[in-house]
């Protein structure tokens, strides 16, 4: 048993090398599939009423290595299957499909230099920067919401929210965060290793304690999920663990915001994954049904995001990236790589599966080491609409999913030009690209 559990691990070690030099392209592109080989999640039936026995049961009979048990989100494990046993597993009676395990990504860029980042750094001695307003914060008025009371006082807005990422840098003194689970092997927390999981989370909740950035629902409890390894790559069964803890505990610590800033290849097939036999569909699916408002990413490969899972699904809330530049509208700020200020990021994925725009390019924001750093992608649109929801939910408590979308829905502004005196206001589109109108923060 102890020689499986290691060859699965070196497995997933090596196919991460093979993985991430096919997949490193800039703002975290990824459109092609890329299947794990021999790599699976098995999903059982809904009938099945103990998932943990029926997987260490299938898994003994076919001499599998185990990966993750589910019992939440969904009913299943991931799993080592040989080829010469795979149709047996997939022909037991207490099986409902079985999918192949594929790579998932984070959807950023490297970080650029900054003057606010100090690079490295460890333990708690960091000299820590004055607090500063992000553009994006200001961009969709948190600024000036009642509930997110923008002024240097640390009081916090009463919400979790599960950054399911890279995790989060736990020692951060800008940030509430909780360390709650890893599903990466070789790890023994959700700290965060790459930087990209404190970034996304300080967009999300950074306290408004007079240093370093301040977040959209500043203090937020945030909830460090950690399904992507040093280098921003995953796997679906990763993903998935992470999925199935945010549901088992959404309750309990009430949990009602998770930001996925990461994707893979995929399609909606409109039925939760039942029928194209979509293991994270099926699993985001039953986490929003148990209350839980999933904010996406819509995936930075200048494509229709009908092309990227979870963007695609439309249980989720999925958020494509604007250029801001100075926090206002008016295009008077400056142009970057990725298009001029308050213009569609020329890297986003746009289509009728985007629900919302949000700020993604040049976003400064906390970092590992406790440093900061500043980040484009969409990775960075789709916490701000997370954050967004947060404050959304502190202002109508109980709310559904489906009414957190709506209320955004009725506050956000449609891509235009107008310029109103608060400095809010639309953006320009690229042509042929819907994109979703702009988040608004300022409002309960
Ligand atoms: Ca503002
Ligand atoms: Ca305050
Ligand atoms: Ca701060
Ligand atoms: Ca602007």
């Amino acid at each position: 048993m102890k020689g499986k559990r290691t060859s699965f691990v070196l497995l997933f070690v090596l196919v991460l090398t093979m993985t991430f030099s096919l997949t490193s392209g800039k703002a975290g592109n990824l459109v092609e599939a890329q299947k794990v080989p021999g790599h699976y999640i098995v999903v059982l039936k809904d009938s099945v009423s103990d998932p943990v026995a029926v997987a260490k049961d299938i898994g003994s009979k076919h001499g599998l290595g185990l990966g993750f048990i589910y019992s939440h989100a969904l009913k299943g494990f991931s799993a080592d299957i040989p080829d010469a046993v795979l149709n047996k597993v997939k022909n037991d009676k207490r099986v409902s499909y079985v999918e192949q395990d594929q790579v998932v990504q984070a959807f950023a860029a490297s970080p650029q230099a900054n003057p606010n980042s100090n690079g490295k750094g460890s333990g708690s001695s960091v000299t820590q920067p004055p607090q500063r307003l992000p553009t994006g914060v200001d961009r969709i008025d948190a600024d000036l919401s009642q509930t997110a009371k923008i002024d240097g006082v640390d009081e916090r807005v009463n919400v979790n929210v599960a950054i399911i990422d890279t995790g989060i840098d736990l020692k951060h003194p800008d940030l509430n965060a909780v360390n709650a689970k890893t599903c990466v092997p070789g790890t023994r927390s959700a700290n965060d290793d790459n930087g990209h999981g404190t970034h996304v989370a300080g967009i999300v909740g950074a306290k408004d304690n007079g240093i370093g950035v301040v977040g959209v629902a500043p203090g937020a409890t945030l909830y460090a999920v950690k399904v992507l390894d040093k280098r921003g790559s995953g796997f679906t069964s990763w993903v998935i663990c992470g999925i199935d803890w945010v549901t088992a505990n959404a309750s309990t610590f009430d949990i009602t915001v998770a930001n996925m800033s990461l994707g893979g290849s995929g399609s909606d097939d409109g039925n939760c994954g039942l029928i194209n036999q979509d293991a994270m569909h099926q699993a985001i699916c039953n986490s929003v049904n148990s209350g839980v408002v999933y904010t996406v990413a819509a995936g930075n490969s200048s494509v229709d995001a009908s092309n990227q899972v979870p963007a695609a699904y439309d249980e989720v809330i999925t958020v494509s990236a604007i250029v801001d530049t100075d926090g206002i509208c008016g295009a008077a700020g400056g142009g970057t790589s990725y298009g001029s200020d308050d213009s569609f990021a020329s890297f986003s994925n746009y289509g009728a599966d985007v629900d919302f725009a949000a700020p993604g390019v040049n976003i400064l924001s906390t970092y590992k080491g406790q440093s900061y750093a500043t980040l484009s992608g969409t990775s960075m649109a789709s916490p701000h609409v997370a954050g967004a929801a947060a404050l959304y939910i502190a202002n109508h408590l109980g709310s559904t999913p489906d009414q957190v979308k709506s209320g955004l829905q009725s506050t956000a502004l449609l891509p235009s030009t107008i310029c109103d005196h608060d400095g809010h206001g639309g953006y320009n589109v690229i042509a042929g690209r819907a994109s979703g109108p702009l988040v608004y923060a300022a409002s309960p």
